[in-house]
């Protein structure tokens, strides 16, 4: 397959309410789509950087800067290219993971639509949909964190996750376990908010019964994560800190991980995050989709990873409407607890032409030499 070019595109799409993290709070999404154009299908990918290095350390404007100057350039420098063949072409270009997945989605998507295969199938899917969770952010106090739960609940939620800090953590997951009670999946993420003084405190929550603790400290402390699965019963979930099919393995055998959070943005793309699956299911070890508040483009990709066997956990995989007004795509809807996996070729949906222009802010059209 020959790439005509590439267009990147931002689209901003304000948020339904700030969701506040232990590391930012965020008003409105600026997503950055890829879209690779083929004599034969279009495809589409989307980069899940935010606008600050405060996740990670890539940023949007970071991706735009490294897909435009070193790996669209050389992807599109006339040579056939297919899917499997993009990473190991970017390879020589260092981290820039995020970047890197979603020049790889929109080439997959393309070559999926080509050959009228839909991407579950092409990573070895089998449910025709998955449970799915939602990601409760930081609130300024307990009756606005029970009043937002309660509404999650009544759309159908089958599980929730709370983001925790210093100073809020204890406090809210007892107020949730009080109201709904110790049947409720319940778990919660730090984003590396905490420090190895805090281990002992973070045992305070081993009585609430929790799914799992995700990512509590610093990504490159794999140490504190596995000393915390000795002292702790609650269930450790490495995010930030897993960013290969290698780095899982060797988390797992360092005794740092129970559990592991796929993002495909954050591990270089699809086909990484379905070799994680791989190496977790090996060991045992159970996997879930996590969520970086995508479009319908990224949902219905990681709809499709989270549609393999060993994502036994409920993803971050919610309704377009819980962070926007209006998507891109079609909505995306979650239905007692669970959503359909798309299975049309590709990633099985595509922009919709009128919103898609409303909410762009910014493209840009490279091609080859
Ligand atoms: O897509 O629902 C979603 C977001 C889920 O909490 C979520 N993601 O660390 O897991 C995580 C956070 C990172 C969000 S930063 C954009
Ligand atoms: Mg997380």
């Amino acid at each position: 397959m020959k790439i005509t070019g590439v267009e990147l595109r931002r689209v901003e799409l304000p948020l339904v309410s700030p969701f506040r993290t232990s590391f930012a709070v965020e008003h409105s999404r600026n997503a950055l789509l890829v879209r690779v154009v083929t004599p034969g299908a279009e495809g589409w990918g989307e980069c899940v950087s935010i606008d600050e290095p405060v996740y990670s350390s890539e940023y949007t404007d970071g991706a735009i800067d490294v897909l435009r100057r070193f790996l669209i350039p050389a992807v599109t420098n006339g040579d056939d290219v297919t899917a499997v063949a993009v990473a190991p072409r970017l390879a020589h270009i260092k981290g820039h993971r995020m970047a890197k997945a979603a020049l790889e989605a929109a080439v997959l998507d393309a070559e999926l639509r080509s050959a009228g295969m839909s991407l579950a199938s092409r990573l070895g899917g089998t449910a025709t949909s998955v449970p799915v969770g939602v990601s409760v952010g930081i609130k300024d106090d307990i009756g606005a964190l029970l009043d937002e739960v309660s509404g999650y609940l009544e759309s159908g939620y089958g599980r929730i996750k709370l983001k925790i800090q210093p100073g809020w953590d204890v406090e809210p997951v007892a107020a949730v376990r009080d109201r709904w009670g110790p049947r409720l999946p319940l778990q919660v993420d730090a984003n590396t908010a905490y420090t190895p003084a805090d281990l002992r405190h973070l045992t305070r929550l081993d009585e609430y019964d929790l799914l799992l603790i995700e990512q509590p400290f610093d990504e490159e402390d794999i140490a504190s994560h596995a000393r915390l699965r000795q002292i702790s019963t609650t269930p450790v979930c490495l995010d930030e800190s897993i960013l290969s099919a290698a780095g899982a393995a060797d988390a797992i055998t360092r005794g740092a991980v129970d559990i592991v959070n796929i993002k495909p943005g954050r591990v270089g793309g699809y086909l990484e995050a379905a070799r994680i699956h791989d190496v977790c299911a090996a060991h045992g070890i159970p996997v879930w989709c996590g969520g970086m508040l995508e479009t319908g483009i990224g949902r219905a990709a990681n709809l499709a990873l989270a549609s393999l066997p060993g994502f036994t956990l409920p993803g971050d995989i919610s309704s377009s409407a819980r962070y926007f007004h209006t998507d891109i795509t079609e909505p995306f809807v979650a239905q007692d607890g669970r959503m359909t996996v798309p299975t049309g070729p590709g990633i099985g949906v595509t922009p919709l032409t009128d919103a898609l222009a409303a909410l762009t802010t910014w493209s840009e059209w490279i091609t080859g030499p």
